[in-house]
Parts: structure tokens; C-alpha cells; sequence
């Protein structure tokens, strides 16, 4: 097969024939045989192990085989892959050398299998044993003139109970630095959320899809992203409901899906259209969008007699109406109209959507969150649901579509850099010591402080700090300063090479694998985007010998590290995991009779506030939070970029060179442009250019050679992926109220790539 690189649209439905072909594919790359096979057959089951890849729900009736989707058999398959990165390996392959590599080499070497080191001026990570790996974190850990020059970053694989242990090991040693790859994430709806309605999570359940008459889909892809949500889309299409798209790209998955299991009797059911209607917005211009459509109900109702609100409960269950009101009042529709990108007649017909519709549902994910304006849209996006009071009731609410599988659990938990006063009380009573009040340093800050030698230590549980955060070059160079840099990692990745001046990788069991411990073989738990906690089981043989639980890690460096404290035994807590829930049920609302609840199949559903119409904000109210449309649009010669993620990744980890369902085969490095730019800027179909960004008052950043491809994509915007460019994205300029950087919001020149002779 060529490996040249294709631009070819992809005519075929979502899911499907496609789908199936492209698992079996991974499948067979990752070598892990019966492993891999054995793995699937307990992925998303009632005794077994929870998918890795994403957030979706498990439906109540899951006990049918095969309760995953494509790309969930990808995650699974890179994790129990046959290929194993040894101690021989890191002989051959100096650390100059791995860096030449990408990162799709450095992730397809297979599993991390066991403790490696390196020290200043070495050229090779060498083994170490557990043993001294923990001693050198302790004694590096109590040098440090103050526990804040420590970072303790948390990506959302982490179990539950390994990410309590690690927020209490954190706050026990003195420190709030707990950067999330929530910051990075829907740390905007989190923000928006609390202040809007007193709770940072989505009010709806899979239940409620069934029942919604209208849900929208807002910058989010999860025909890719979370394929299993295709599923409910079509059960809700099927049944009549309407499904609103609204993205810049024509995501294949929101236009036509085939449901892989229905393959065979697809003559009979075939494809379905999931999307109703489409709206092909602006970047960055759903805030502009969603007070448009506010500004034409508001009329309506006027002109229908107060008969299109739910004026009841705009009195009895919220607060700032009248403000509120008079903000939309002032805003001109067809500037409201121009800053979307969206016409008057089509803000019209999503208006008539809306209000016809009794039961509502908004979805989002990066599309929203990553933008400037990301906490104000979301607020904006519950305004319009608050005036027809589809909030609080059956069939209708808000749908933040999580990313990692479990890291909304990392957040009840307790992994914020700005934990609540009433949380940190509560841990300082239950294990007798007193925890710090101060706010500690999120994602962002975490790469200036590192990068101005403010921290020190950097300790990764799990994830790729290197390559998911913003200018790459900045949190490479940030990284590199610090005296120590540990990460617990299932694979290799850029952050391994990018080391501090010791380096310490230390590697840890994946999700199917058994994780056994002195009483047994231990379950952990996760929490999914709808709030539901349930149990999951590892089954396979783990892939090195070496291995061990995220659990006992954290126990391990704890012990070495923090003086002894009668009421917080660690090793018993990583003997049985059954201690650590207990321990989390006593400092943490919802999760009393935690060990019991989880042996149901299905495991139990979190209390949700807002769903129950109490409003746990500063007003006791739900809040209609008014929000400043900025007209964006970038100066003559600039675009907009959003980085996006393709068909064949996770994150930074890289499966294949193809985005299928874009038409983009054997590359990543491209740029999507609309034809009338691609003109206008003087370029042609297939050059290939460098991007440059241009922040004011910030320096321009590069890079270079990506091949254009003349896309249905606004004129304005342009689009390429996700971690190839975030050299681009800013660690000064980011999203107002939540500090998330702007991975979909970036300013961008484009200059033709200079081949180099
Ligand atoms: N297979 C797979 N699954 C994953 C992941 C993965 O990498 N691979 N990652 C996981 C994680 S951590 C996350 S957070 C989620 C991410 O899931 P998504 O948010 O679906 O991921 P993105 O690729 O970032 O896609 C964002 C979508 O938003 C659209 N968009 C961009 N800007 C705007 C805008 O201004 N307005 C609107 N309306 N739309 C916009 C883009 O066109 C794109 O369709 O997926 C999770 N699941
Ligand atoms: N430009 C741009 N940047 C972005 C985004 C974007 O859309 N555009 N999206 C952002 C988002 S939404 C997110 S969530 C972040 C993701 O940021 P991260 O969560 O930091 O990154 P991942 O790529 O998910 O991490 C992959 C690594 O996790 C490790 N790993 C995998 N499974 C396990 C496990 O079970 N245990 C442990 N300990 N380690 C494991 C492996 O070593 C693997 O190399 O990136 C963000 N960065
Ligand atoms: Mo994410």
C-alpha cells in the first residue's frame, strides 16, 4: 500500500464497514493477540475493566458483548499490545536519539516495563530499583525550601482511589499544585457551571436522551471523539427527535451513521441521518450565535403574550432576569448575526427549534471550551435554557461531554488547584493534619512557574504534559529546568525525553490488567460524564513483571517522603483499596456506602443539585450570567485556527496517519482552508506553508511545512491538528475565568514553506 499521503473524501457513513476494518487493523499493529482479545471481551462489562478511551456512559443494559466502539478498541489495543519497552531498549536509544524520533514512533515501542533514571550530564536512562527510584523523590521532595515548588499533575485516566491517595500525599507534603489536564479541558464548564447553577457537571443522564425532543451538539465531534454517543443520537433520531449540529466543519459523524452492530441488517436499517439540521459557524462564534437566538425568543415571547417562557420558573427559580434582559436588549442582531458567521434566517430557524421543542439537551466539548469566550458561551448556552426551564427536569439539561474516562472522577476527588474550604476541612479532620488554604498553580501556571524557576519538581501521574500543553517549546524548555521530573506512565512519551535534571520514569499497570496486592486482586473506580461511579476490574496478566498500581506508587513515594501520621496508614491503603473508599466516603458528599454501591451492575449515580432544581451557588438561585460579545474578527491576512483531533489518536498518543473520515490519508500535517483564502492569500490546493501565530503583544511562534487542503470549512478559519501545533497556543492569552488556553482560538499568518536545499 502506498504510504504516500492521500487527500480523498470519504463517501461512506460514520461507523460501520469503516469502523470494523479499522479495528481489526489496530488490533493486528499492536500484536497483543488473545490479550487484546480477552481484553475486549470484559471492555465496558459488568465485572469488567472500564474503557480507557472516553467519558460516554455505559448504557443500564450492558451486558451484551461488545459495549465499545472503534476507537475504544484502538485505547484497548494500545494498551495490551505484545510489545514491550525494556531496559535493552533504553541501552541502544539515548535520550539525544529518542528525541529525534515522533511521537508516534516513541508511543508504538509498546509498554513501559520498568523503573529507569537519568541524571544530569547522562546520556542514557538506566534501571533503578523501586526502592531507590522512591528514596530519590523523597529526598528531592524535602530539599525543596517550600512544598509549592512541587507540581503533582493529574491526566484523567487516574482511578478514584490513585487520585485521592495523590491529592492527599500532595496536601500531607504542603501544597495545592495540582495542575489537571482539566485545565487544559473543560475547565471552562466547570467555571461556567458553578457560578450558573451551582455545580460544575452536566445535569443529564442517558435516561434523558431518551425523552429529549431536541438536542444540540456544539462543537463537539463524536463521531471520533465519543463514538458511542452516535448511538443514542440515532436512537433519539429514530424516535423523532431533532439533533442540531452546530460546528464549522461538517463532522461525518453528526451527518450519517451506521451502528457497526447493525452491519448485517443493514439493508434493513441502514444508515441514519443524525443531524437534522446543520450550522456551520464561525470559530468562536457560538456566543454571538446563542444571544442571537435569546434576543429573537425574548421578542417572541413579547410578541406572544409571555407565552414562550417558562416565566414561572424565571421567578421562582432564578436571579438577574431583569439585567439579563436589558443586556440582550441592547444587542444588535446583525452584528450578533456577522460575529457568528451565521445568517439572520438561520438564527431564526434555531429559535423556532428551541422554542418548539418541550424538553432540550446542549452537548459541548472543545469546540466551546477552548475558545476565548468559553466560560461566557456556556453561561450564555444556560441562559437559553433557563428561560424555557429545561433545567431541572426529565428529558432536558446541560451535556459537557467529558474527555478521559475518568476525569470528572479526579475532581470530585479532590485533583483542583482550588479546592473548596469545605473539602479541605473535611480531609484535615479525617486524617488529623492541616491541609494548605492557598490556591496552588493550574496547567498554565504551572509551565510559567516552572519556566521562571519558581517550581522544581514535576511529578506526572500519567498523561504528556510535554506535548499536551500549549508552546510546546516553552513547557519543553520549562521542564527540562526543573531538578526533577517523574512521570507514571504506561508508555513512552515526549515528556520522558524532555527531562528534568533527574529524570525518573516509572511505569504502572494500564486498566485490564489484575492489579494484585496483599488482600487480593484490587477493583478501582471511575465516575463517567453523567456522574454515574462504577467499579472496574482488570483481568489480564499484566504485561511486565515489574509493574506496579498507580496506588502503590503513590503510597510507596508518600511513605518515604512524609513524616509517619497515625491516621493515615498507606500501606494498609494499597494492601486493600476497599480502606481508601471508605476514606473517601467519610470526606466526600455522595459516596456513603461507596464498597457496597459499586458491586451493583452499573455502580451509582452521584447526587446532582442543579438536577433537582436546588441551586448551590452564592445566590441560592439559578443565575442568568450577562456576557460581552467582542467582535473577533482577525485583521486582513489573518485566520483562526483550531486544533482538532483526528480520527486515529488520543490526545498526544498518535494510532495512525489517517483521518479517515476527513479524507486525509498517510499525514497529520495539514491545514484546513476555505478555497476563497486559499485564493485570496495567493496559495493553491496542496502547497505546502508555515503557520506563524500573531498575539498581540506576544512574540510570533512557528511552524512549518503543513500541506494545504482546500476544505468546507468557513472563510476566516483554518483548522490543522491537535499536538502538531501547539507550539502556536499561548500561555498568557487565554480563555477569561477559566485560564484554559485557547487550543481552538488561535491567530494566525501563513507564509509559503521555504524548502531547504
Ligand atoms: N478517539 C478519541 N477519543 C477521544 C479523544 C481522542 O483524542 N481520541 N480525546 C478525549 C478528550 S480528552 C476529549 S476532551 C474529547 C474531545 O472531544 P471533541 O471536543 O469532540 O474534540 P476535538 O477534536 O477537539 O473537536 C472539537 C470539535 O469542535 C469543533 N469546533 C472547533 N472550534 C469551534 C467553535 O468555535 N465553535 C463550534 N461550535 N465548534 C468548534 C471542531 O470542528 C470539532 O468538531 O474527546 C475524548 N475522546
Ligand atoms: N492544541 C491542543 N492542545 C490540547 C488539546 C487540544 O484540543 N488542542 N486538548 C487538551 C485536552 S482536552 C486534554 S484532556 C489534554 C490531554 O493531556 P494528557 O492527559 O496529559 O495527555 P494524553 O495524551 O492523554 O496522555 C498520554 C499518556 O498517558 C499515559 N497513560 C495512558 N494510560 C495510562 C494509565 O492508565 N495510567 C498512567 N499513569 N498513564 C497512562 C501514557 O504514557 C501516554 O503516553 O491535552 C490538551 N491539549
Ligand atoms: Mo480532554
Amino acid at each position: 500500500m502506498s504510504q504516500d499521503p492521500k487527500i480523498k473524501p470519504y463517501k461512506k457513513p460514520a461507523g460501520g464497514w469503516g469502523a470494523l476494518r479499522s479495528s481489526f487493523g489496530a488490533i493486528l499493529k499492536e500484536k497483543g493477540g488473545l490479550n487484546t482479545i480477552k481484553a475486549l471481551f470484559r471492555m465496558n462489562q459488568p465485572n469488567g475493566f472500564d474503557c480507557p478511551g472516553c467519558a460516554w456512559p455505559d448504557p443500564e443494559n450492558h451486558s451484551h458483548f461488545a459495549e465499545y466502539c472503534e476507537n475504544g478498541v484502538k485505547a484497548a489495543a494500545a494498551e495490551t499490545t505484545g510489545k514491550s519497552v525494556t531496559e535493552e531498549f533504553f541501552k541502544k536509544y539515548s535520550v539525544a536519539e529518542l528525541a529525534l524520533q515522533t511521537d508516534y514512533w516513541l508511543e508504538s515501542q509498546g509498554r513501559l516495563s520498568c523503573p529507569m533514571i537519568i541524571k544530569n550530564g547522562e546520556t542514557h536512562y538506566t534501571p533503578i530499583s523501586w526502592e531507590n527510584a522512591f528514596t530519590e523523590i523523597a529526598t528531592q521532595l524535602k530539599s525543596l525550601t517550600s512544598p509549592d515548588q512541587a507540581l503533582f499533575y493529574t491526566s484523567g485516566r487516574t482511578s478514584n482511589e490513585a487520585a485521592f491517595l495523590y491529592q492527599l500525599f500532595g496536601r500531607m507534603f504542603g501544597t495545592n499544585n495540582f495542575p489537571d489536564c482539566s485545565n487544559l479541558c473543560h475547565e471552562s464548564s466547570g467555571v461556567a457551571l458553578n457560578e450558573s447553577i451551582g455545580i460544575g457537571k452536566g445535569t443529564v443522564s442517558l435516561h434523558d436522551f431518551e425523552l429529549a425532543d431536541a438536542i444540540f451538539v456544539i462543537g463537539q465531534n463524536p463521531g471520533t471523539n465519543h463514538p458511542r454517543m452516535l448511538i443514542e443520537l440515532q436512537k433519539a433520531k429514530r424516535r423523532g427527535a431533532k439533533v442540531i449540529s452546530i460546528n464549522p466543519l461538517y463532522e461525518k459523524g453528526l451527518l450519517e451513521f451506521t451502528h457497526p452492530k447493525e452491519i448485517l441488517p443493514m439493508v434493513t436499517l441502514g444508515k441514519t441521518n443524525i443531524s437534522s439540521s446543520y450550522f456551520q459557524i464561525k470559530i468562536g462564534g457560538d456566543l454571538a450565535a446563542i444571544k442571537a437566538i435569546i434576543k429573537i425568543l425574548l421578542e417572541r415571547d413579547e410578541q406572544a403574550n409571555d407565552s414562550l417562557l417558562d416565566h414561572k420558573f424565571i421567578e421562582d427559580h432564578t436571579q438577574n432576569f431583569e439585567s439579563f434582559k436589558k443586556d440582550i436588549e441592547s444587542e444588535n442582531i446583525e452584528r450578533l448575526c456577522a460575529i457568528s458567521g451565521l445568517s439572520l434566517e438561520q438564527i431564526n430557524d434555531l429559535t423556532t427549534i428551541y422554542q418548539n421543542a418541550n424538553k432540550v439537551i446542549v452537548c459541548w466539548a472543545m469546540g466551546i471550551t477552548q475558545t476565548r469566550h468559553a466560560v461566557g458561551t456556556i453561561q450564555s448556552i444556560v441562559n437559553l435554557l433557563l428561560l424555557r426551564g429545561n433545567i431541572g427536569r426529565e428529558g432536558a439539561g446541560v451535556c459537557p461531554v467529558r474527555g478521559h474516562s475518568n476525569v470528572q472522577g479526579d475532581r470530585t476527588v479532590g485533583i483542583t488547584e482550588k479546592p473548596s474550604e469545605k473539602f479541605l476541612k473535611n480531609l484535615g479532620e479525617v486524617f488529623q493534619f492541616t491541609p494548605p488554604l492557598h490556591h496552588g498553580h493550574d496547567a498554565v501556571d504551572s509551565i510559567n512557574a516552572m519556566a521562571k524557576g519558581e517550581c522544581k519538581v514535576f511529578i506526572g501521574l500519567g498523561g504528556n504534559f510535554a506535548k499536551a500543553s500549549p508552546h510546546t517549546s516553552l513547557t519543553e524548555k520549562a521542564l527540562e529546568q526543573c531538578n526533577l521530573t517523574v512521570h507514571i506512565s504506561t508508555k513512552l512519551n515526549r515528556s520522558h525525553i524532555k527531562h528534568g535534571k533527574t529524570g525518573i520514569i516509572l511505569p504502572c499497570l494500564g486498566r485490564s490488567e489484575i492489579d494484585q496486592q496483599k488482600t487480593g486482586s484490587q477493583i478501582i473506580t471511575v465516575e463517567d460524564s453523567m456522574s454515574m461511579v462504577h467499579a472496574s476490574i482488570g483481568k489480564n496478566k499484566p504485561n511486565s513483571s515489574h509493574l506496579k498500581s498507580e496506588v502503590a506508587i503513590i503510597a510507596g513515594i508518600a511513605q518515604l517522603t512524609l513524616d509517619s501520621n497515625p491516621n493515615v496508614d498507606w500501606q494498609a491503603m494499597t494492601d486493600d483499596y476497599a480502606l481508601i473508599r471508605n476514606k473517601i466516603s467519610q470526606v466526600i458528599d455522595g459516596f456513603d456506602g461507596y464498597n457496597e454501591k459499586i458491586k451493583q451492575s452499573g455502580g451509582f449515580l452521584l447526587r446532582n443539585s442543579a438536577t433537582h432544581r436546588e441551586w448551590k451557588n452564592k445566590t441560592g438561585k439559578a443565575n442568568f450570567v450577562v456576557y460581552e460579545v467582542e467582535d473577533h474578527t482577525p485583521p486582513k491576512g489573518q485566520l483562526i485556527l483550531m486544533t482538532i483531533r483526528s480520527h486515529d489518536q488520543y490526545n498526544t498518543t498518535i494510532y495512525g496517519m489517517d483521518d479517515r473520515y476527513r479524507g486525509v490519508f498517510n499525514t497529520r500535517k495539514v491545514i484546513f482552508l476555505n478555497q476563497a483564502d486559499i485564493t485570496q492569500l495567493g496559495f493553491q490546493d496542496g502547497e505546502f506553508v508555515d503557520i506563524i501565530s500573531c498575539y498581540k503583544n506576544e512574540e510570533q511562534r512557528k511552524v512549518v511545512g503543513f500541506r494545504i487542503v482546500s476544505y468546507d470549512i468557513p472563510i476566516g478559519c483554518a483548522a490543522t491538528y491537535f499536538p502538531e501545533a501547539n507550539e502556536l497556543v499561548s500561555t498568557n492569552i487565554t480563555a477569561k475565568k477559566s485560564n484554559t488556553p485557547l487550543s481552538k482560538y488561535i491567530p494566525i499568518q501563513l507564509i509559503s514553506t521555504i524548502k531547504e536545499a
